[in-house]
């Protein structure tokens, strides 16, 4: 596999992580409505618990289908899904922390927060999945590069799609 594409299909459980939340959204929010001691919320109505399930169970699913297109990218069917659990459960915790961050600044829910949100999710991702397959450092400086663009295109769509309100 050319190693681009193979950085490409290693982090892909993470891309749908993070973005199919927007389709599964539910009305419990993750924090229940609790404010921080700064008075603000502490993640906001954005993240909901539907949405981190629903986008944590995609993610997994993809690395399942990964897994039958190229076994021996994995090695066996455990290391594909240990790697798409990680890689989605990373992607939705800095996802959180992102919101976290976002709402501690004074952002308001669904501000957009450049660097924060094209980055957040794909670095905690990268850690989250470190112990159980890595990529090789160009990779990575690979993936913060294209990722922003990906992450913009892809919230394009769900716009056009009428998922969410906003562009970005
Ligand atoms: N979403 C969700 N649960 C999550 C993550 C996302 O339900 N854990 C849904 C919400 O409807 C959210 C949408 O997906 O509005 C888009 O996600 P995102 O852009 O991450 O959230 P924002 O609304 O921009 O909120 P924030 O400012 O906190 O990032
Ligand atoms: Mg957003
Ligand atoms: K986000």
């Amino acid at each position: 596999m050319n190693p681009l594409f193979e950085a490409l299909w290693y982090i892909l459980p993470a891309y749908f992580a993070n973005a199919s939340p927007v389709i599964f959204k539910g009305k419990t929010p993750m924090d229940f409505g609790k404010e921080f001691i700064d008075g603000k919320r502490l993640l906001g109505d954005g993240k909901t618990w539907r949405g981190f399930f629903g986008g944590l169970l995609t993610g997994i699913f993809i690395s399942i289908i990964q897994y039958h297109i190229t076994p021996n990218f994995y090695g066996s069917f455990a290391v594909a899904l240990k790697l798409g659990f990680a890689l989605s459960l990373g992607a939705l915790i800095g996802d959180l922390i992102g919101s976290f961050v976002k709402r501690r600044v004074g952002m308001e829910r669904g501000y957009p927060a450049v660097g924060l949100d094209q980055w957040g999710f794909l670095i905690a991702a990268l850690i989250f999945a470190y112990p159980i397959k890595t990529l090789s450092t160009g990779q990575v400086l690979f993936l913060l590069a294209v990722t922003p663009f990906i992450h913009w295109f892809a919230n394009v769509f769900a716009y056009k799609m009428g998922w969410k309100s906003v562009p970005w």
